[in-house]
């Protein structure tokens, strides 16, 4: 691994709804909205993001729309359709401008990507910070879009540095920094920690990053495992190692789990097949992904794996819709699983990708393989 690289973390600020205000600038000074509609009746669905106006009501991302509006009544918000062909077209603009000035590009779903300008920069981080600003005008000009901008020495102070001045900010640390800059924060902002293994190591009287990093690494290792407990100590030091590269053509997005207690029961297969079914939608939804197909697996006790699937004309953009499927397909396949077996594991794929109006190769472009 090559010592002392120069990383940056480009993030789009409230990205879909600024496309919306770009698009409709009398938008600009009141709250916007991004909606996405179930289907299912009207102000049915989530949020998918918020301009800043709206934030200060309390109104982010993933909350229900009915919420929002209780929460923005009386204060002219505007609560938009999301409208992804607008949102993957500035995002595709803006990336082939930022690819254009970094040695190694990694796209991070449809609005950040990691830029390794160890090179262009000659290792300088001042010149790196002169980048980035360039970048940023270069984009407001073309685009009509601001961006925040972290850089660091590697990608995971890259995307925490990202994330303190927003919007419209640069937030450098140098190597040097790096230990001042993570030590003072809360655990749960360390990227990769969520609320239950924040709890968990509030338990461990780890409160802040920096309780963290001097905590004894086996003592980790014992409670997290030897994967993870070396990734927070790890983290927690400021080390990270992973490339900038380029990502492959993601084919499918599945989960599989082992069942509490074998069965044959439909309604405790769907409670968990359900469950990953959101899950596995979320996923698709985060890296921005129409799917088509569904396939539901059962590996039997024989350790046998039959799986169905369901292809529609058309994207599968409801999780209702995703769920029913789920269910049919779990149905078929236990009246179909003999007598005497009972399912061990089950499994929920989605796949068959598109995004909306765009090629494979664009696709290939950006998206994880796994
Ligand atoms: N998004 C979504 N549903 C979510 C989270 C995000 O549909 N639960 C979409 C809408 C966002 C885009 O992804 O505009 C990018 O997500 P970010 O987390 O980067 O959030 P924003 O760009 O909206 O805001 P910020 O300025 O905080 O980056
Ligand atoms: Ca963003
Ligand atoms: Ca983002």
């Amino acid at each position: 691994m090559q010592e002392n690289r120069v990383i940056m973390l480009v993030d789009f600020d409230y990205f879909y709804a600024q496309c919306e205000e770009r698009e409709n600038p009398s938008l600009k000074d009141k709250p916007v909205v991004v909606c996405m509609y179930s289907g299912r009746g009207e102000d049915r669905g989530a949020i998918s993001t918020a301009n800043y106006i709206a934030r200060k009501y309390g109104v982010k991302s993933g909350i229900p729309i009915i919420l929002a509006k209780r929460k923005l009544k009386d204060k002219d918000a505007a609560f938009l359709p999301a409208n992804f062909d607008l949102y993957e077209k500035v995002s595709e603009n803006i990336m082939s401008l930022l690819k254009s000035y970094a040695d190694k590009f990694e796209q991070m779903g449809i609005d950040e990507a990691f830029l390794d300008v160890t090179q262009k920069t000659s290792g300088s981080f001042e010149k790196a910070k002169q980048l980035a600003e360039t970048i940023q005008r270069e984009i407001l000009e073309k685009e009509k879009i601001t961006l925040s901008v972290g850089i660091g020495p590697n990608k995971l102070i890259a995307k925490m540095a990202a994330g303190r001045q927003k919007p419209f900010g640069l937030t450098m640390v140098k190597p040097e920094e790096v230990e001042t800059f993570l030590s003072p924060l809360p655990v749960n902002e360390l990227v990769g920690i969520g609320k239950k293994t924040a709890k968990a190591l509030q338990e461990m009287e780890i409160k802040t990053v920096g309780d963290l990093a001097k905590f004894d690494l086996e003592k980790l290792i014992k409670r997290f495992g030897k994967v993870l407990g070396v990734y927070f100590y790890n983290a927690a030091n400021g080390i990270d190692e992973s490339p900038v590269q380029e990502r492959g053509m993601i084919e499918s997005i599945s989960h599989i789990l082992t069942l509490k207690e074998d069965t044959k029961d439909l309604g405790a297969i769907l409670q968990l097949a359900h469950k990953m079914g959101t899950d596995v939608f979320q996923r698709a939804k985060e890296l921005n992904l129409n799917f088509r197909t569904v396939t539901a697996q059962l590996i039997l006790q024989d350790m046998t794996t039959h799986s169905k699937s369901k292809t529609f004309g058309t994207t599968i953009d409801s999780l209702e819709v995703l769920k029913e499927s789920i269910r049919e397909l779990f149905e078929k396949l236990l009246s179909e699983t003999p007598e005497e077996l009972k399912a061990r594991r089950i499994g929920v794929k989605i796949s068959n990708f598109s995004q909306g109006g765009q090629t494979q190769k664009h696709i290939t472009e950006y998206v994880s393989k796994e």
